[in-house]
C-alpha cells in the first residue's frame, strides 16, 4: 500500500469519525461520546500525518506538541466552567493563527503555485489575521479585560470600508506579483480589520460573534487545506465552516437579529438607560417571607442565568427543585438559548446537577405558560427577563425574545445588587409591582430556602 493511499484512507476514516462525532454533539445524553469520537478523529489524523514521509524533522513537531499540549492542559485544567466562553473565543483564534502561520511557511517555501492556490492563499491571510484579532477582542470582552459594551467612534464606518477596499485592491495586485510585501500588508490590513469588526459589537450579540468566529476558524483551516494541498483540512474545515454558519442563523433567529445586522451594523451600542418614565424603588425581599409566598405557590418556573453560574448554584437549585415538588408544586425550568456565555450553558449546569431533561422547557414553550405560573425565580439572569425588549425601540436589545418573567404573579429576582447584566442596560422588571428582588449570592439565597422548608417539614 503506498503512502499516498494509506493517507487518503486514514483521512476518510477521520473525517467520518468528525462527522458522527459532531452529530451526537447534538444532544446531551450522547454528547460525551461525540466528543471522544471527534478527538479519536483527530488523534488518527496526526499520528497519520507524523508518519507520512513528508516530515523531515520530528525534533521540532515533537516540541511544538509538547509545548502546545501542556499549555493546552494547564489552561484547560485552570479555567472555572464561568471561563468556557472566553476560552472557546481564544481557541478560534489560535485555529486562526496555526493556520496563517502554516500558510506563512508554504508561502515561503514553496511560492504561491497556479492561481487557484494564490486565490486560497489570499482568503486564508484574511479572513485567518482578522479571526485571530476578532476572537481575541472578542476573549477580551468576554473575559472584561476590555468593556462589554459597544465601542463606537466617529468615521467607524469609513474606516472599515476604507480597509476592506485596501485589502481588495491589494488582493488584486497580489494575484499579478504574489510579492512578500504584499503578503505582509495584507495580512497585517487584515489583523486590524478584525479588531474594528468586533469592538463595536455590544453585549447581547457577543453570542452571534462567537459563533461567527467559530465558523471562520473553519473556512480558514479550508483554505490553507487548499494551499498546502491537505483533503483532511480542507473536509474538517468545511465542517467547522458550515456548523458554524447554522449555529449562528440559529442564534439569529433567537434573538431576532439579522446576521448582517450583527456583523456589521454596530447596532449593539449600549447606553446606560434609566427606566423610563418615573424613577421608581425596587423592593427587596427577606428569604423567609420568600419562603411563605414559596410554600403556598402551586406552580413554579426557575429561569437560571448566567449568575447561577457565577455562584455554582445548580445543585442548590434542583433540591430547591426536589422540596417545592414534595410540597406538590408544578415545576419547571425555562431556558433561554442565549442565557450564561455560550449556547446551551444553562443545560449543562442542570445536567449537571442530575435535573430531569423533561422539565427544561425551551422559551417558546414556556412563555404562554407563564401567566399560570404563581413565582418565577429568576436565578442571576438579568438580560434574559428583561421586558424592555418587547417595547422600547430605543433599548439596545429591542426585538431579542426574552422568557417572560415578568407574567408570573409574583417575580422573585436573586441577584447581588441592582447592576447591569451584560448588555450594559437597566432592567425595568426590577422595578415592577410584581417583582421582589432578593439580594445576595445566588447559592447562599436558594440554600437559605432550602434550609427554611426543610426546617418547616421537621416541625
Ligand atoms: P446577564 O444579563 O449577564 O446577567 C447576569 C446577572 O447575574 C448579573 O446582572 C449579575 O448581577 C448576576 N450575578 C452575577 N454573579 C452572581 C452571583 N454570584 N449570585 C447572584 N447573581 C449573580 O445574564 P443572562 O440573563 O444569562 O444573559 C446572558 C447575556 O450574555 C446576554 O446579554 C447574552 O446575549 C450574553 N452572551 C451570551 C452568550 C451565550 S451564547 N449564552 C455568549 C456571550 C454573551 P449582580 O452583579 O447584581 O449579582
Amino acid at each position: 500500500m503506498n503512502n499516498e493511499f494509506f493517507m487518503n484512507i486514514v483521512y476518510i476514516v477521520s473525517s467520518v469519525l468528525f462527522a458522527f462525532g459532531l452529530k451526537f454533539l447534538g444532544s446531551p445524553v450522547t454528547a460525551r461520546r461525540g466528543n471522544i469520537l471527534s478527538a479519536s478523529g483527530m488523534f488518527l489524523a496526526i499520528v497519520a500525518t507524523l508518519l507520512s514521509a513528508h516530515i523531515i524533522n520530528f525534533q521540532w513537531v515533537f516540541m511544538g506538541m509538547i509545548m502546545g499540549g501542556s499549555l493546552g492542559a494547564l489552561v484547560a485544567f485552570k479555567a472555572a466552567m464561568t471561563q468556557m466562553p472566553e476560552m472557546i473565543a481564544l481557541l478560534h483564534g489560535c485555529g486562526a493563527l496555526a493556520s496563517v502561520f502554516v500558510d506563512w511557511i508554504a508561502y515561503r517555501v514553496n511560492g504561491v503555485g497556479d492561481l487557484t492556490n494564490t486565490i486560497a492563499l489570499y482568503l486564508s491571510i484574511v479572513i485567518g489575521g482578522l479571526t485571530f484579532t476578532g476572537s481575541v477582542i472578542a476573549w477580551g470582552k468576554l473575559s472584561e479585560n476590555i468593556p462589554g459594551k459597544s465601542i463606537l467612534f466617529t468615521g467607524q464606518k469609513w474606516l472599515n470600508m476604507g480597509i476592506i477596499t485596501a485589502i481588495g485592491i491589494l488582493g488584486l495586485m497580489f494575484m499579478m506579483h504574489p510579492a512578500y510585501h504584499l503578503f505582509l500588508i495584507i495580512l497585517g490590513l487584515s489583523c486590524i480589520f478584525g479588531i474594528f469588526l468586533v469592538i463595536p459589537i455590544g453585549g447581547a450579540d457577543m453570542p452571534v460573534v462567537i459563533s461567527v468566529l467559530n465558523s471562520y476558524s473553519g473556512v480558514v483551516a479550508c483554505t490553507t487545506g487548499f494551499v498546502i494541498h491537505n483533503t483532511l483540512l480542507i473536509v474538517v474545515g468545511s465542517i467547522v465552516g458550515a456548523n458554524g454558519i447554522i449555529l449562528s442563523m440559529i442564534m439569529c433567529k433567537a434573538m431576532n437579529r439579522s446576521i448582517t445586522n450583527v456583523i456589521f451594523g454596530a447596532f449593539g451600542s449600549v447606553v446606560k438607560k434609566a427606566v423610563s418614565g418615573e424613577k421608581k424603588e425596587a423592593k427587596s425581599l427577606s428569604v423567609e417571607d420568600a419562603f411563605l409566598i414559596l410554600e403556598n405557590a402551586k406552580s413554579v418556573v426557575i429561569i437560571p442565568g448566567y449568575g447561577m453560574a457565577v455562584a455554582q448554584a445548580q445543585h442548590a437549585v434542583r433540591e430547591l427543585g426536589e422540596l417545592l415538588e414534595k410540597n406538590s408544586c408544578d415545576v419547571k425550568y425555562a431556558i433561554h438559548p442565549v442565557a450564561g456565555r455560550m449556547p446551551g450553558h444553562m443545560n449543562v449546569l442542570l445536567a449537571e446537577a442530575n435535573v430531569s431533561y423533561d422539565q427544561l422547557m425551551e422559551m417558546d414553550a414556556i412563555n404562554p405558560l407563564m401567566e399560570n405560573a404563581d413565582v418565577a425565580i429568576v436565578i442571576g439572569a438579568n438580560d434574559v427577563v428583561n421586558p424592555a425588549s418587547r417595547h422600547d425601540k430605543s433599548s439596545p436589545i429591542y426585538g431579542m425574545p426574552i422568557i417572560n418573567a415578568d407574567k408570573a404573579k409574583t417575580v422573585f429576582v436573586l441577584k447581588r445588587s441592582m447592576a447591569t447584566g451584560f448588555a450594559g442596560i437597566e432592567n425595568e422588571l426590577f422595578y415592577y409591582d410584581n417583582c421582589r428582588m432578593i439580594f445576595g449570592d445566588a447559592k447562599q439565597t436558594v440554600q437559605a430556602l432550602v434550609a427554611e422548608f426543610k426546617s418547616s417539614q421537621q416541625h
